[in-house]
């Protein structure tokens, strides 16, 4: 297929992009499309009637794609997700109205899961709060970093054994003492031990792991009752949806050191952060960074690229989610 840059095509089909999403993929949709940007947090009722014709909508994670906006937009044929999660995506409405949804699932694996583990030895080994001593220059003035635990032999505990949650288990299979999991039902062909009890599961963890796909089954999955059963030794990282986890009882259950520390890249109202974590020394924070590397943004980029493609081609979309 080849492009002509689509301004000057008056038949460019007219898309939508929540953006700016990725220069990259910006750039490739405007050779493509007729590209209308709109504001993530635009009033689907006050967009305008050239707007309104858009048949593609190209959004991304924490945003997705609400009932309003498919209502608003008469002509719309298809949502392309720049991300794997769709819990923000009305997928039910879109299905409904026979508007197709397409994510990026398996190209991010990887560098999620490795993120993950990254958060994992980060938070255990309180490798940021010792930059920030020795920053400070604490270290100098023999100020002594505290001892903290070890990852060698911790029992992890994974919430959700998707794609991304075996990609963490994989990673994590030399070091665990041993790798458990939660989830609605277990995973057939898995050796690790499934616990069906959410209460049970946090009880036999060291370290809980989120990486559970978000959306309303899976909101506040991560409670106080959860918490306080992974008790004042335990840890917990997530780098799934800020959603699961009930954030006030996180915050509380970290405040009074009910639990031990907790490594976060996803939060409940991004790119806001409970204030209260900023002080906490015992948490690792981060801005959903799960697939923010060079080389899974583009290859997330071409998926999108690729399911709009067949969309505009009438060929089988590759990612389709409905
Ligand atoms: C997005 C994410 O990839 O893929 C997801 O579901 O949570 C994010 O890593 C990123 O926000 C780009 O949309």
């Amino acid at each position: 297929m080849t492009y002509i840059r689509a301004m000057t095509d008056p038949a460019a089909i007219p898309i939508i992009a929540y953006g700016p999403l990725y220069p990259y993929l910006d750039e490739a949709l405007a050779w493509r499309f007729a590209v209308h940007a709109v504001a993530a947090d635009a009033d689907p009722e006050a967009l305008p009637p050239q707007v309104r014709e858009a048949r593609a909508l190209v959004s991304f994670g924490s945003v997705g794609a609400s009932a309003a906006i498919m209502d608003a937009l008469p002509k719309l044929e298809m949502i392309g997700l720049f991300s794997v999660g769709y819990d923000k995506v009305d997928v039910a409405h879109a299905r409904a109205k026979g508007i197709r949804v397409t994510n990026t699932p398996d190209v991010l694996t990887d560098d999620v899961a490795d993120l993950a583990v990254g958060l994992l030895y980060a938070t255990v080994r309180h490798i940021a709060a010792n930059d920030r001593m020795v920053r400070a220059g604490d270290w100098a003035r023999g100020v002594k970093p505290a001892l903290c635990g070890r990852v060698t032999g911790k029992r992890i505990g994974i919430l959700g054994l998707g794609r991304i949650g075996r990609a963490i288990a994989r990673r994590l299979e030399a070091v665990a003492g041993e790798i458990l999991y939660h989830s609605r039902r277990p995973v057939a062909g898995t050796a690790y031990r499934y616990v069906a009890d959410p209460l049970d599961f946090a009880r036999a963890s060291d370290v809980i792991i989120v990486a559970t796909s978000g959306g309303p089954e899976a909101r506040g999955l991560v409670d106080a009752a959860m918490l306080d059963a992974l008790g004042p030794e335990g840890m917990i990282v997530n780098i799934s949806r800020g959603s699961v986890i009930d954030e006030d009882a996180l915050v509380a259950a970290l405040a009074e050191k009910r639990i031990a520390g907790a490594g976060l890249d996803v939060f409940a109202n991004e790119p806001h952060v409970p204030e209260a974590l900023f002080s906490m020394d015992h948490v690792v924070l981060q801005p959903h960074q799960g697939s923010a590397t060079v080389e899974t943004r583009k290859a997330m980029a071409d998926l999108v690229l690729a399911n709009l493609d067949a969309w505009v081609s009438g060929r089988p979309l590759l990612t389709p989610v409905a």
